[in-house]
């Protein structure tokens, strides 16, 4: 069940039934967008207007943010919006990953991505994240940062990124070693997924290790998962930033964990 209140919005599907809809993929596919959002008030509008001006190539876009009770004016700076977007109002902040969850079980699309409420990432990518399930060749496609550019941005400003570069270093080795795959990035924002993965695919954790129960349990069901290259433009702490190092701990657990949990 989703928690909070959904204020649905209206949808234009270019009137196209069911059959059509399998007729035409490219024409009438829905891209759902899922943006988690925990006081963002700074870059939220921003972020929105940047995923509208998104063009796909006659697939439509379904944007859902779902404000996990954010204590600043995230949830005013989204009114503006009226029935462009659906908001998901969790009555109680419950995690990042509780936040995405709400938002798959809200979406409709044929295709789903998550999106990061901050301006980390670039939407324009999302026409190459999605390339590989448009094509029919992928099931899930994860966006990697290391693809484009050299880690070197893990030192900006004297903020603790060293320790990311670390953790992003265990992280990829470790579920790389345990899942017998060879992924370059498993902490980029960018994941996009068909339906159906989602559907078949229920993921219990409810904060930033969310992405790598769902990712494990998908490797681990043999799903096909492409990666492609992304762009990333970290921000600071003081600009927002909330992963901290006890997550990574948190996310490590989770990755051997479910290697060897019942699911
Ligand atoms: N920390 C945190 N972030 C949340 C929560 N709910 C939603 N989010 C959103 O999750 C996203 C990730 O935050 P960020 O600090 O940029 O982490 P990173 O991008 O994974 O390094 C942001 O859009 C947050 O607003 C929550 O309860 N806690
Ligand atoms: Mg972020």
């Amino acid at each position: 069940m989703t928690p909070g209140t959904t204020m649905p919005a209206e949808r234009d599907r270019d009137g196209c039934s069911p059959v059509e809809r399998a007729a035409t993929p490219s024409q009438c596919a829905t891209l759902s967008i899922v943006i988690p959002a925990y006081n963002e008030e700074e870059t939220i509008e921003a972020l929105v207007r940047k995923v509208q001006a998104v063009e796909l190539d006659g697939l439509q876009k379904e944007i859902i943010i779902v404000d996990d009770r954010s204590t600043d004016g995230t949830r005013e700076r989204l009114r503006q919006f009226g029935s462009a977007i659906r908001v998901i109002c969790h009555p109680r902040n419950l995690g990042k990953g509780a936040a995405v969850r709400s938002g798959f079980q809200a979406a409709t699309g044929d295709i789903l991505i998550i999106q990061d409420a901050d301006l980390e990432y670039d939407p324009q990518d999302y026409r190459r994240v999605i390339e590989p399930i448009r094509r029919g060749e992928a099931d899930v496609v994860m966006g990697s940062r290391f693809l484009l550019q050299r880690p070197q941005f893990f030192r900006r400003n004297g903020q603790p990124f060293f320790s990311h570069f670390i953790g992003n270093a265990v992280i990829i080795w470790l579920t790389n070693f345990l899942y017998g795959f060879r992924a370059t990035d498993y902490e980029g924002c960018y994941k996009a997924f068909s339906r159906q993965v989602i559907l078949e695919t229920p993921v219990k954790a409810s904060g930033f290790e969310f992405d790598n129960e769902l990712i494990c349990k998908l490797l681990r069901r043999k799903r096909r998962i492409a990666e492609v290259p992304i762009h990333y433009h970290p921000r600071l702490y003081r600009e927002g930033k909330k992963i901290r190092w006890q997550h990574g701990l948190t996310m490590i657990w989770t990755i051997l964990k479910w290697r060897v949990m019942p699911f």
